[in-house]
Formats: structure tokens, sequence, C-alpha cells
């Protein structure tokens, strides 16, 4: 199923009398502030989050789950899907594959397809926490960290398969998540399953393309409930480091303990030069995979404040770092999820670009932490969505991706097409 740009700006016009009077009041608040509005359509136009392929399923917990009907069933029909979504927000204009979730058959024929729904393709990623049917050894004890360097072998020559795949999609980023670990106290020797995953991790790293990179992800527990193998930043961190300039950390939100300032965690690896990506969701306990800023926004703001602020010290665009939703759709439609998800990052983003970093660093100089605070607060509080609106709508986009996406009734069509018990590939 596709949309026509001329279906969303019929449905639009309803709406624009509304939309510009909202527009035009936010508008104006921001041109009296001296905000170079301009300059924020810009960049809020620019910025495109990757979609995962394994993301446009119904998921499910270990208790259950409860699909929706009308699941792509293959690699094409999960690109159709986040074309549509792009249709609607000009905002996911990429797509990040999981290997062997969905392994690109043919790569000119995908290319053309991604070429024709406006995708491009983001890191893609290796998966290491599965065992195939076809694979000869099991990773029932962990992959890059086993004890048997055969197991070890199996893995390195996957991610460098996933690596291949990459390159023939016209990718240079690798992402690597391990659920390596030990579930039980003396399961494993840590210093040496460390050791194993950091000499497996240069096998790989020696094996990619020179222009290729690699994100190291970090979590701190499950599958490995006792010790993963690399559960925190300072962990990948040290990773990267040895592996060399081409290795950094990602930074997956959920992939931390509760009340981890992960602002501050960003900034670090930022200032090293050793932030490469992000994964999107949001959390209450531990790594729920909920719709980003569903629970926590004020965090996503200040995550964002300090990616723009960093990323603008060192002159690099936003694109510069992998953005990716990584989240997983227990009751909600999985693109509706992922529409509220992308608007809430986009969000974030505009938040952030509206503070005013001179007056922020003036109340540091000052030592004045009341001024810094009404600074963030004031861009925070700030209804911009208006603005995220105008964006859209600029680009060709929908005014309401989510009013849209009802109108159309795409889920029951998807439904049809596909039937109501299909299930995709992924979580
Ligand atoms: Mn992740």
């Amino acid at each position: 199923m596709k949309l026509s740009k001329q279906q969303i700006a019929y449905l639009n016009e309803k709406q624009l009398k509304s939309h510009q009077s909202r527009w035009n009041i936010l508008k104006d608040q921001l041109e009296e502030k001296d905000v170079d509005v301009n300059g924020m359509l810009k960049q809020v136009r620019a910025f495109q989050i990757a979609i995962p392929s394994w993301a446009l399923g119904t998921g499910g917990t270990r208790f259950g789950r409860f699909p929706a009907g009308g699941a792509p069933r293959d690699l094409e029909e999960k690109m159709y899907d986040i074309g549509l979504l792009h249709a609607l927000n000009r905002s996911s204009g990429a797509i990040s594959l999981h290997i062997p979730w969905d392994i690109p058959e043919n790569a000119g024929h995908i290319k053309t397809l991604a070429k024709e729904l406006g995708l491009r393709f983001d890191a893609v990623n290796s998966n290491t926490f599965q065992d195939q049917p076809d694979q000869k050894y099991s990773y029932r004890y962990g992959s890059l960290c086993h004890t048997n360097k055969a197991v070890r072998d199996q893995a390195i020559a996957h991610n460098l398969a996933v690596v291949k795949y990459g390159v023939e999609l016209g990718t240079n980023v690798l992402s690597v998540w391990l659920s390596d670990g030990a579930i039980f106290p003396g399961q494993h020797n840590i210093r040496k399953a460390l050791q194993r995953t950091m000499d497996s991790l240069q096998e790989i790293y020696k094996g990619m393309p020179d222009n290729f990179e690699m994100l190291v992800e970090y979590k701190p527990f499950e599958p490995a409930f006792y010790a993963t193998v690399i559960p925190d930043w300072g962990t990948s961190f040290l990773l990267v480091n040895k592996l060399g300039e081409r290795a950094k950390t990602l930074v997956d939100l959920g992939h931390h303990l509760p009340n981890t300032n992960i602002e501050q965690i960003v900034s670090t690896l930022l200032a090293e030069r050793k932030l490469g990506g992000f994964h999107f969701n949001d959390s209450k306990y531990a790594d729920d995979d909920l719709t980003t800023g569903s629970i926590k926004p004020y965090q996503l703001f200040l995550i964002f404040h300090e990616l723009v602020e960093g990323l603008k010290s060192q002159n690099h665009p936003m694109q510069y770092l992998s953005w990716m939703i990584d989240a997983s759709h227990n009751i909600k439609d999985p693109l509706e999820d992922l529409l509220q998800s992308v608007e809430a990052i986009k969000l974030a983003f505009a938040q952030a670009l509206l503070v005013d970093e001179n007056k922020l660093m003036e109340s540091q100089e000052q030592n004045d932490p009341v001024s810094a605070q009404e600074i963030l607060q004031d861009a925070f509080r700030t209804d911009l969505r208006p603005l995220i609106a105008e964006a859209r709508l600029q680009e060709g986009g929908a005014l309401d991706p989510i009013g849209v996406y009802r109108t159309l009734n795409v889920r029951k069509e998807l439904i049809r097409q596909r039937g109501d018990k299909t299930v995709a590939t992924g979580l």
C-alpha cells in the first residue's frame, strides 16, 4: 500500500486553517524572542530517524502476543510500511535491517524499491543472541565471548556476513548488540569473557572495509541476569577505544538502570568523539521498549539538549549519528506507535534547538542555577507542535499523521491485503 502526496494534501486541506492560526501565533511568539524560525524549520525538516525492520509487527512479552493483523510478511512489505510512515511524517526516510530476520536476497531489487519509497539504508544489525535453524554451534552460552573458539569464529563470520549485506545496500555502519553474559555467579570468568569478546570484536573490526563503522551497544541485564559482558557505557567505551577510530558506542535509552543520568553519558561520549548512534524508546522500570516520550519527555529533551549543543560545538550535523527507534509494540498498532515515537523525538529535538545557548552559558558562568533552569524549562514548556506540523507540511507530509492514517483506514486495508494472522519476523 502506498499513499500519494495528493491524498495527503487533500486531507490536509480541512485542517489548514486551524493549523495556520496556531502556527502564526507560535511564529510571532518565537520571533519576538529573536529565534531563527526558518533555521529551526530547516533543521527539523532535515531530521531523519531510521525505522528498524523488526518493529513493524506487533511485538509481545514472554507472556503472550496480541497481533493487530496485517503485519508485513517479508522485507518488501516492511519497506512499504516504512514508506507509509515516511509519506505521512517525512522523517522516517531510513531503514535499519536486522540480519538474519531480514536478509536482502536481491540487493539490487531492494535498493530500487528503497529509492522508489524515498528510503536509505541505515546501520545493519547482527544477531548472535538466537540460534538459527541452519547454524552449526549454539549461542546458548554466549557468542563472541564463548569459551569455544569454533563458536566465536561462527559469530565473527556472521558479523562479517552482515557487513557484506551492508556494503551491498550502501550503508557503512554495523551495529553490534550482544546478549552474552552469565545468568549465574561463577558461570563464567568475568575477566576472560570480556577479553574473548574484545578479541572477537577485533577480528570483526579488522574484517570490515575501511569506510565501515562499528557501533557497540551495551545493556546492564537481560537476558543475562547476573553479568552482561558489555553492561554499561564504560565497558563499551573501553572496547571501542581499543578497537580504533571507526568503533563507537551506541546508546539505547532503555539499556540503563533506573535513574541513570543518560544525558551525562551522551555528553561525555560526544566530547570524546565516541558517540556513534542512538536507539530511542522509553521505559518506566527497565528495558520496557515503550513509545519514545511516553514516560519521560523531559529526560528526552535534556538528552537532545546535550546532543544539539555537543554536535554544534564540533560542527557536526545531526545526521552525523545513527538515529533509530528500538521499541516493541505490544498493544498499539505498530505504525501508529512509530508515528508517535517520531513525533516525540522531533519535538524534543526542536525544543533543544530552542534553548538559548548563549544565555544558558552566561547563567553557568555566573553560577546561577535558577536562571539556567528557567532557560531550559522555557524551551521545554513551549508548545512546538505547530512548528513540527509546519515542517511536515513544507515537506509534503500530513498535518496530522495519525489522523490521516485512521481516516484512510490503513490498518484495515493492510489486513485486507495480508490477512489478520500474519506474523512479522522480529521481536
Ligand atoms: Mn537497541
